[in-house]
């Protein structure tokens, strides 16, 4: 959950958000680096005669200024890469969950149950009750078991929606007549908000995602409980 004037991201709850943070950071040294670099250059051309008749041209200083670029974009693209192949990769999931995106609401499917599949509706704000997070809260939450790799088929039911939970460092696009995947571990038990991130319609600020993590024997008794019910 991100916190009021928060400028950074939100704490990483899986290995995928981690290495996404790490990245960010790696880049942002980088852009630093050349910032500072730059700004350097700046101040240098501007408050000095920087003219020397004697040098006309430099072939030493035109391949370090060539090829410096080039591996410095090599080192962002090469751990880019690294993520990008392991974001795609879905290992051998526990437990596999269709989300389809609604104007304007969510529901799931629990597709290893018989009968498990619930609408996911926001709480509106004159219902939350203290501590309730507004526009973010939902009347039911995704419950999912902890530390376990758990699949996403996403897709929609009528326009384009998206299915995004930052601190799980997962979006996928929910597209009608079109099943994403996408994957996640919960490294740790709690409660993560997203929200759709494709402008749907009306009331496309209204359709918030809840994940909830909790231990194994916890995730069992819930879809014990939610069998029972229906
Ligand atoms: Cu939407």
């Amino acid at each position: 959950m991100a916190h009021p004037t928060q400028l950074g991201f939100q704490d990483a709850a899986s290995p995928v958000m981690e290495e996404l943070l790490h990245f960010h950071d790696h880049a942002l040294m980088i852009v630093f680096l050349i910032s500072t670099m730059v700004l350097y250059i700046i101040v240098a051309m501007v408050s000095t005669k920087l003219t020397n008749k004697y040098i006309l041209d430099s072939q030493e200083i035109e391949i370090v200024w060539t090829v410096l670029p080039a591996v410095i974009l090599v080192l962002i693209a090469l751990p880019s890469l690294r993520i990008l192949y392991l974001m795609d990769e879905v290992n051998d999931p526990h437990l596999t969950i269709k989300a389809m995106g609604h104007q304007w609401y969510w529901s799931y499917e629990y597709t290893d149950y018989e009968d498990l599949g619930f609408d996911s509706y926001m709480i509106p704000t004159q219902d939350l009750t203290p501590g309730q997070f507004r526009l973010l809260e939902t009347d039911h939450r995704m419950v999912v078991p902890m530390e376990s790799p758990i699949r996403v088929l996403v897709s929609a039911e009528d326009v384009l929606h998206s299915w995004a939970i930052p601190s799980l460092g997962v979006k996928m696009d929910a597209v009608p007549g079109r099943l994403n995947q996408t994957a996640f571990i919960a490294s740790r038990p709690g409660v993560f908000y997203g929200q759709c991130s494709e402008i749907c319609g009306a009331n496309h600020s209204f359709m918030p995602i809840v994940v909830e993590a909790v231990p194994l024997k916890h995730f069992e008794s819930w879809s014990t409980l939610m069998l029972e019910d229906a």
